[in-house]
């Protein structure tokens, strides 16, 4: 009886551990979902070797900070999201909903988040300052430059999620 609970004991770990070390090693860090030609899980790894660019954001003091990041519209045409010259149409009425790991969420339309549109450049940051976002914030937040509150500068970002407006 003892050696059989040992043993399942024993596997129990082994299981527990394979899972982990699974997970540590290619953790998902967003998920790119909705009205997107390939729904997308995205890991931290990849975000890190993707194009880096900066992006400055005042903090709710008014203090001006520099973030580190990937342009949301890389992260975007991983998904096959209608940007660029295929945001004409009906696709002007799509919106991307942000949602973080506390719950809150915002709301963008496609247009206010494209190059063709704008020149303003939403990042994901993973940096701050250079050094990583401090707990509780990261491991990614959206920086939203230009905006007099960073209200939609949302931190512990998870998923975003493409979808039409409708009445
Ligand atoms: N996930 C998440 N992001 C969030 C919030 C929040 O409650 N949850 N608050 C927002 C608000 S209202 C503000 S003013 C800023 C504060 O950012 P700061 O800490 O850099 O000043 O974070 C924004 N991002
Ligand atoms: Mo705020």
């Amino acid at each position: 009886m003892k050696t059989r609970l040992f043993f399942l004991l024993l596997s129990t770990c082994l299981l527990t551990k394979a899972a982990w070390t699974q997970n540590k090693d290619n953790p998902v860090a967003l998920a790119i979902n909705g009205e997107v030609k390939a729904p997308t899980k995205i890991t931290a790894a990849e975000i890190l070797g993707m194009k880096q660019t900066p992006a400055m954001l005042k903090d709710r003091d008014g203090k001006e900070h520099t973030y580190t990041g990937v342009p949301i519209q890389d992260l975007l045409n991983k998904a096959g999201v209608t940007t660029g010259k295929q945001l004409h149409g009906e696709n002007l009425a799509k919106y991307l909903l942000v949602k973080c790991a506390d719950g809150y969420e915002v709301v963008f339309s496609l247009a206010e988040l494209d190059n063709e549109f704008t020149d303003r450049q939403v990042i994901l940051a993973h940096q701050v300052d250079g050094g990583p976002l401090p707990s509780g914030k990261g491991p990614f937040r959206l920086v939203v430059p230009g905006e007099k509150r960073p209200a939609r500068s949302c931190f512990q970002v998870v998923e975003m999620v493409v979808r039409f407006a409708k009445d």
